[in-house]
């Protein structure tokens, strides 16, 4: 079996970077990429054979653990029937039933393939709606790769947003305003400094791609106060926290309801799903009840939700939540706990199975104070974590999960390793010139 090494040379050849998505280069944390063979359950296993604890879990997707059986016998039982037909299947209605129960505030969702696609339709209905152009989102989101949405900050807090990457247009980027996480008053003069042209207002209700940041109390019911006040949809972007910080989201957790929604990763159970819903009345704004264009050809195909299905009805059985805030914040306790003993600066955050650990002093409440975290030390911690069998994401700006497939003693594990490694980061930075 060739190495991962050998795997990553022949993968530059024809694919850039060697992966299909570029966190997975493990660039960040400087080291060669392992490649994987298998997963099962709580664990995942390299091509040289070594099994690791996944605190990943595909981004956030197998919050069950990898080959759940129950999604596994749904999956093995569709594909006798055919794999994708292009038309519809009861399958996709049981799924969004399944959806519009978890979420009051979804009465329809349409499914697509991906998060960005779920993301990149909602806003255009939100415009399709409103008749409006504008939108703001928060610098430190993330909300995948469609083109409004690759968009920094623009100098000074309120300017229009600027293209974060080449190939997005400065068109692309005009209307999208960027303005800072937890930051109301900075919304508020979004809204004043463009009266009647905001359609929508997008956010990661918790935010999970600049590490995992709470909102501040109060935050998200500001949000709904001041869209409802300047006419704006409420977009919550819970690809991420749906499902994973509770049945019903974000939406649930901190009782403020969204006016779309945007789901993907663990609605899948594995597979390529993304979905948005909302409110009736917005939603038949879409084609071919509405005038605002959507579509895809593998969207809502029936492995995916059969995946989906089976993944949402096993989530749905009393005392899973329970179960994964009680680890997750046995997880994220003990990793600060960690650092703490170790004298290493680090700020912990956990909302149910999401947590994050940030080598920063902290509070850590946006972007501007999550980018003050020492990446170094997290490469440092991630190499070393991973060498004692401990699947971290491989960016300090990414997500540690839980799951119901890891036990208690899994995580407690994880812990001793982790004291282990904060100790040596602490020895290594003292013993260094000017070390502190
Ligand atoms: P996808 O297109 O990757 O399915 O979803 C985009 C997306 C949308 N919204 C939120 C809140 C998201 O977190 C994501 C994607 N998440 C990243 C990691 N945090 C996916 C990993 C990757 O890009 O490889």
């Amino acid at each position: 079996m060739p190495t991962s090494s050998e795997l990553f040379a022949e993968a530059q050849r024809y694919i850039p970077g060697g992966v299909d998505s570029p966190v997975r280069a493990y660039k960040s944390v400087g080291m060669t990429p392992r490649f994987v063979a298998k997963a099962e359950g709580a664990h995942i296993t390299d091509v040289e054979g070594k099994t690791y604890l996944d605190f990943v879990q595909s981004w956030g997707p197998m919050i069950l653990g990898h080959g759940h059986p129950e999604v596994l016998e749904a999956v093995r039982a569709q594909l006798e029937l055919g794999t994708t037909y292009g038309a519809p299947t009861e399958l996709e209605t049981e799924a969004a039933q399944l959806v519009c129960a978890a979420f009051p505030s979804v009465e329809m969702v349409r499914f697509v393939s991906s998060g960005t696609e779920a993301v990149m339709s909602a806003l255009r209905l939100a415009r399709g709606y409103t008749g409006r152009e504008k939108f703001i989102k928060f610098d430190g989101n993330y909300h995948g790769h469609s083109d409004a949405l690759l968009v920094a900050a623009g100098s000074g807090l309120l300017t229009l947003g600027i293209p974060s990457t080449l190939g997005v247009t400065e068109g692309a980027a005009r209307d999208t305003i960027v303005v800072p996480y937890n930051d109301l008053e900075a919304v508020e003069a979004a809204f004043t400094d463009n009266p009647d042209q905001i359609a929508a207002l997008i956010v990661e209700p918790v935010a999970g791609n600049m590490g995992c940041v709470p909102p501040e109390p109060g935050f998200l019911e500001g949000l709904r106060a001041l869209c409802d006040e300047h006419g704006a949809l409420l977009i919550f972007d819970e690809v991420i926290t749906g499902f994973r910080v509770a049945y019903g989201g974000a939406q649930e957790h901190y009782g403020v309801t969204a006016d779309l929604t945007t789901l993907g990763k663990i609605i899948g159970g594995g597979f390529p799903v993304g979905a948005f819903g909302g409110k009736r009345e917005i939603m038949e704004h879409l084609a071919p009840v509405g005038p605002v264009y959507q579509a895809g050809t593998l969207s809502g195909n029936p492995v995916a939700m059969a995946a989906g299905v089976a993944t949402m009805k096993v989530l749905g059985r009393s005392g899973t939540y329970e179960e994964l805030e009680e680890k997750g914040e046995l997880l994220a306790s003990g990793l600060q706990q960690a650092a703490d003993i170790a004298g290493i600066p680090a700020f912990g955050t956990q909302v149910g199975a999401l947590t994050c650990l940030f080598f920063t002093r902290g509070p850590v409440v946006d972007w501007k104070t999550a980018a003050l975290a020492d990446t170094e030390r997290y490469a440092k911690y991630f190499c070393k974590m991973l060498d004692r069998g401990f699947w971290l994401a491989p960016s300090q700006f990414e997500c540690c999960f839980a799951s119901l497939a890891m036990t208690r003693a899994e995580i407690a594990d994880a812990i001793t390793a982790a004291e282990e490694v904060m100790s040596e980061i602490a020895v290594e930075s003292f013993a260094a010139p000017g070390g502190s």
